[in-house]
């Protein structure tokens, strides 16, 4: 499959442009947005709480918690749809994911600030799969510390997928910043394997 290496240095961004053809991810597309149990949810920061610019959902295996920005989450149930996409990217990774946590950017002004993907439920160096199906948004990333690396950006195209890996989540923060364009709505699926289990 064709993949383009992004970011090499203390950890790696590997993209798949063309992971799902359009109409499988049209497909998709239509099935999540109509099932997943969409909701907002508050984020807290530094002591301060705020309603988060986007639509979450957060599924896997059963009785799995996960503390997400400050907030303790219960998997919901794996649907048939998650469970037949989670089935070929992890053909993809040669690695089993136990949740996905789905995001959904309603138009241009949804986003998700800085972060790194460095809960400590998740491990050490987290490999981190994430699937892009609608509007196309860009992805930007920056080093945490060495400011002789560039940022980095990139487009994430319906179909394609990103994978982070290696010491990434360490080193490098990521965003999908606010856009004025109007862009068509788009769901993301990030797979993650929750080592440390609360239940
Ligand atoms: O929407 C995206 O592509 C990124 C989502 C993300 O970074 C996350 O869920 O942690
Ligand atoms: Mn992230």
């Amino acid at each position: 499959m064709k993949k383009h290496i992004l970011i090499n240095t203390d950890g790696q961004v590997v993209y798949y442009p063309h992971f799902f053809s359009e109409q499988e991810s049209q497909h998709y597309f239509e099935n999540l947005n109509n099932i997943l149990a969409w909701k907002k949810e508050q984020i807290t920061f530094f002591g301060k709480t705020y309603w988060q610019p986007r639509l979450i959902a957060w599924y896997g295996e059963k009785d799995l918690a996960y503390n997400y920005s400050g907030n303790k989450m219960q998997a919901l149930n794996w649907t048939n749809t998650l469970l037949e996409i989670k089935a070929k990217v992890e053909l993809l990774c040669n690695v089993s994911f136990n949740s996905v946590l789905a995001n959904l950017y309603r138009d241009g002004q949804d986003s998700m600030g800085w972060h790194s993907d460095d809960e400590k439920e998740l491990g050490k160096n987290p490999i981190i799969a994430s699937l892009s199906l609608g509007g196309t948004r860009r992805f930007h990333f920056r080093h945490k510390h060495d400011k002789a690396l560039k940022n980095q950006s990139i487009d994430l195209k319906t179909g394609s997928l990103v994978l982070m890996k290696g010491a990434l989540q360490h080193h490098w923060q990521h965003q999908v910043s606010k856009t004025k364009r109007t862009v068509p709505p788009r769901i993301n699926l990030t797979f993650r394997t929750i080592k440390d289990h609360l239940y």
